[in-house]
């Protein structure tokens, strides 16, 4: 039983029932928080409880139910807006998630304001969903994409990113964490830098949001995007946060009921934020059950879950640098709890496939980052992603089942 000091590992992993299930046979160590983290109890019965007692659309009927589901609803973006620090709830958008957030923010935003020869610059490090948008956007107004290159251990160049910025920049979208490596990226100082130059930068808080404290006032970002279910919430949810001048000076992105004000056949008038930017029935469960999930969070503190991961990081890297043939990718002081490694003469597919016989769950491949591992000259990598629930135990287990797996592939 590991309990440091007042982390009891043991009491955090009786609320994810998921944890007690076994695979193949075996127990599950689940080590793949950075694809999704799995659910407490409390965000399972949320769920349960909005269906079986109170489900009804809302912001449009005045009956009971439809009264307590607005409640619920609004009350998870009042939840939100404080899990990043934002200045009003309306400055907080329900979106499908993190790829949905950045594509209305590209294309609400890129529709209105980019212009021929314009720049937008992103980072080597990116997820497909913080690459293609752009280059949809780029492509439509002719404006230029321009990528920050790293060095082979994933570390950003701000030389050459201070000698990209101009009076052509007009957007930087960057990634706070990256997926695939698990680098921190220094976005205070992109954040600035970018904003000497005027231009409107989109922070990429995917992997941030759960394992970093963000407070998008003192980031000083314009736009932060992340998922629900990245944070111990459901999937099918996310969180635009946006400054609030830039919202209101951006067109909406889709049309369709809520985001009105009045509709005629000659002409339609749209809502205030931040129902302008959320045309339609929402995903009025799973908004409401992320709000459980915020609170997990919250319930633990996000410095007591972040020594704990620190510790599970620090102890797998010197576990995994012990096996003869293995590289860590993006081996670096600044990073989360993610470690990405590849090994002489083993494909990780066929690593994972072993992992998984022994009730391992690790991620391989590409990680949605290609043209990543395409700079870093790699087909792709196995990932070991670590979660608030996750103990020292499991990283033994994580271990002994990869020595074992390459006794068996070399
Ligand atoms: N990364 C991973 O295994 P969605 O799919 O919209 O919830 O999130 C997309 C996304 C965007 N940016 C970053 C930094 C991400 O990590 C992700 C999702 C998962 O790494 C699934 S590909």
């Amino acid at each position: 039983m590991e309990t440091e000091g007042t982390y009891d590992v043991q009491a955090i992993r009786a609320q994810f029932p998921i944890l007690s299930r076994k695979v193949k046979g075996k127990d599950l160590v689940y080590l793949d928080n950075a694809a999704t983290a799995q659910k407490p109890l409390a965000v399972i019965d949320a769920l349960v409880h909005y269906y079986s007692h109170y489900n009804a659309n809302i912001h449009r009927g005045l009956h009971t139910l439809a009264d307590e589901a607005t409640a619920a609803y609004e009350a998870s973006r009042t939840a939100v807006k404080d899990f990043v620090g934002a200045s009003s709830p309306d400055e907080i958008i329900f979106t499908k998630g993190t790829t949905d957030s950045i594509n209305l923010v590209a294309h609400s935003w890129g529709k209105s304001f980019l212009q021929e020869g314009d720049e937008i610059i992103i980072t080597s490090l990116e997820h497909h969903a913080n690459i293609v948008p752009w280059q949809m956007i780029a492509a439509e107004k002719k404006a230029i994409l321009r990528v920050i290159p790293i060095d082979d251990n994933g570390i950003l160049d701000m030389e050459a990113f201070k000698a990209m910025l101009g009076p052509k920049t007009k957007f930087v979208s960057v990634i706070h964490v990256s997926n695939a490596l698990g680098i921190i990226n220094p976005v205070e100082e992109i954040i600035r830098l970018a904003h000497e130059q005027h231009a409107v930068v989109l922070v990429d808080g995917a992997q941030s949001s759960v394992h970093l404290d963000i407070d998008v006032q003192t980031l000083g970002c314009d736009f932060y995007v992340f998922s629900g279910h990245k944070i111990y919430g459901p999937t099918g949810v996310g969180v635009l946060y946006g400054r609030r001048d830039l919202l209101e000076s951006m067109p909406p992105y889709q049309g369709g009921g809520e985001m009105i004000k009045e509709v005629r056949f000659e002409y339609t008038t749209y809502n205030e934020l931040p129902f302008k930017f959320e045309a339609g029935t929402p995903n009025i469960a799973d908004v409401i059950a992320l709000k459980a999930g915020i609170d997990f969070i919250n319930s633990i503190g996000k410095p007591a879950i972040r020594k704990h991961e620190e510790m599970l990081l620090e102890y797998a890297t010197a576990q995994l640098k012990d096996i003869s043939g293995l590289r860590i990718i993006g081996d670096v002081k600044n990073k989360v709890s993610v470690i990405s490694f590849i090994i002489d003469g083993v494909h990780p597919q066929d690593l994972a496939i072993l992992l998984d016989n022994q009730g391992v769950a690790v991620r391989t491949g590409h990680h949605c980052a290609q043209p990543l591992m395409h700079r870093l000259g790699i087909v792709g990598t196995t990932r070991a992603s670590f979660a608030a629930y996750n103990t020292l135990e499991e990283i033994d287990v994580l271990t002994q089942a990869l020595n074992k797996s390459l006794k068996m592939l070399l």
